[in-house]
């Protein structure tokens, strides 16, 4: 096979793939309250949120007072109209308008936004334009509300798939045990009836993994609790992996509200403690800093339950995630979930997977090369299987879905 065959065949191949988001913070557009479309929402993003607090002296509070479409216009004339929308958040933005032909030369806010509102975009057309198969929500059982949607049956379950989230037992277990508490029989052990809770939210949620972010020290509370025990021998009673999102300080800067949070320590040596703790169980985990990178992905190869996932967050920039994604290959081939696109606003997922798709042709061209060199009989059908593993199987193969 020749060079720019190869180049062919893996963007062609790249193009047609049916993606399994793995994390994502979307919700079917039946539950109203929830689901988030459109440029207003997406300039609300807290990442452009974040940008626009530190590139202006804008005042907090005030801004805060804004209802959404007012937010929405300070942002887009702050960030792209005052300044160059040139950071990956942004550059998102400008990739969501182009894909839909929306022209921004000589246009402000408004006539941006009226365009696009009357395009009237579905969840349905944007995951067909970004070749979505299906998603993961996040969906927190001590949420009452946002947790509601699984008391309705008029959304598609095979687009949205369920998830687990279980940072509220660990951030705020008061309020988690009052829930509890209601659905169970048990009257005085607290980790029965969490687990009971839980058992019942499986039932009704059919999640497809439970997850959890932590810094070291709520990482190392969690091993030590009795109650974690007890979660993780329910998890593998329900072969449910647990995904570890490791390394986030919330509310770095309380101020800021949902764009304060930040980066915290983690201790790697924890995870592969838990790793062999728990031989049978099984762990997704991505980690937010990128001084950890290095040492996630040697324990990638030393751990058969730990699978590692993602460009979560801050380390979702090219600059970082070129070099990073071709560490990790390098050290565990294709056996990773390289990317899930943490979209809040579902426009997100045109943008979120276009620039990881480019980044992750141009790496895959570059070692398909490598391999051509040496002589190895490179063949479309090989492309095709390694590109489905990556953006699709080894996902469900790991997660054991369909
Ligand atoms: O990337 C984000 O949007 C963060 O705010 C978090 O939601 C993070 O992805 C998480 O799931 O905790
Ligand atoms: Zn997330």
């Amino acid at each position: 096979m020749k060079k720019v065959e190869v180049q062919t065949i893996v963007n062609n191949t790249l193009n047609k793939i049916k993606i399994l988001d793995i994390h994502t913070h979307l919700f079917p557009p039946q539950h109203e309250k929830y689901y988030l479309s459109g440029l207003v929402e997406t300039l609300n993003y807290h990442y452009l949120i974040a940008e626009l607090f530190v590139s202006t002296n804008i005042n907090i509070e005030k801004f805060k007072s804004l209802d959404k479409l007012q937010k929405a216009e300070v942002v887009w004339n702050e960030l792209f109209d005052k300044r160059t929308p040139i950071s990956e958040a942004c550059k998102g933005v400008l990739t969501i308008l182009k894909s839909l032909s929306i022209p921004i030369k000589d246009k402000n806010f408004s006539q941006i936004n009226k365009l696009y509102c009357g395009l009237k975009l579905t969840d349905k057309e944007i995951f067909k334009k970004s070749n979505i198969d299906s998603i993961v929500m996040t969906n927190n059982p001590f949420n009452e509300d946002e947790w509601s949607i699984f008391s309705s049956k008029a959304w598609d379950k095979k687009r949205y798939r369920s998830s687990l989230r279980l940072d509220s037992l660990m951030l705020e277990f008061n309020k988690s045990i009052s829930i509890a508490q209601n659905f169970s029989n048990e009257t005085s052990n607290k980790s029965i009836q969490i687990i009971d809770y839980l058992e019942l939210c499986f039932q009704k949620s059919q999640p497809i993994y439970a997850a959890i972010s932590l810094d070291t020290e709520k990482f190392r509370e969690m091993l030590k609790s009795d109650l974690w025990k007890e979660i993780l021998k329910w998890l593998l009673r329900k072969n449910l992996p647990l995904s570890l999102m490791l390394g986030v300080k919330r509310g770095v800067n309380k101020s800021f509200d949902e764009a304060g949070d930040g980066i915290g320590n983690i201790d790697l040596k924890d995870l592969s403690k838990l790793c062999n703790n728990y031989p049978e169980n099984k762990f997704l985990v991505t980690c937010l800093s990128l001084n950890d990178q290095h040492e996630l992905t040697v324990l990638g190869r030393k751990h058969q339950n730990l699978k590692i996932f993602g460009f979560w967050w801050f380390m979702n920039q090219p600059s970082i995630i070129e070099p990073i994604l071709k560490m990790r290959i390098d050290l565990l081939g294709l056996s990773l979930i390289p990317q899930h696109s943490d979209a809040r606003i579902t426009d997100q997922l045109i943008y979120k997977w276009s620039h990881f798709k480019k980044i992750l042709s141009s790496v895959m061209i570059e070692n398909y090369e490598h391999l051509i060199k040496k002589n190895y009989p490179l063949s479309k059908e090989i492309i095709n299987r390694d590109l489905n593993n990556l953006l699709s199987d080894n996902a469900k193969n790991f997660l054991r879905i369909k």
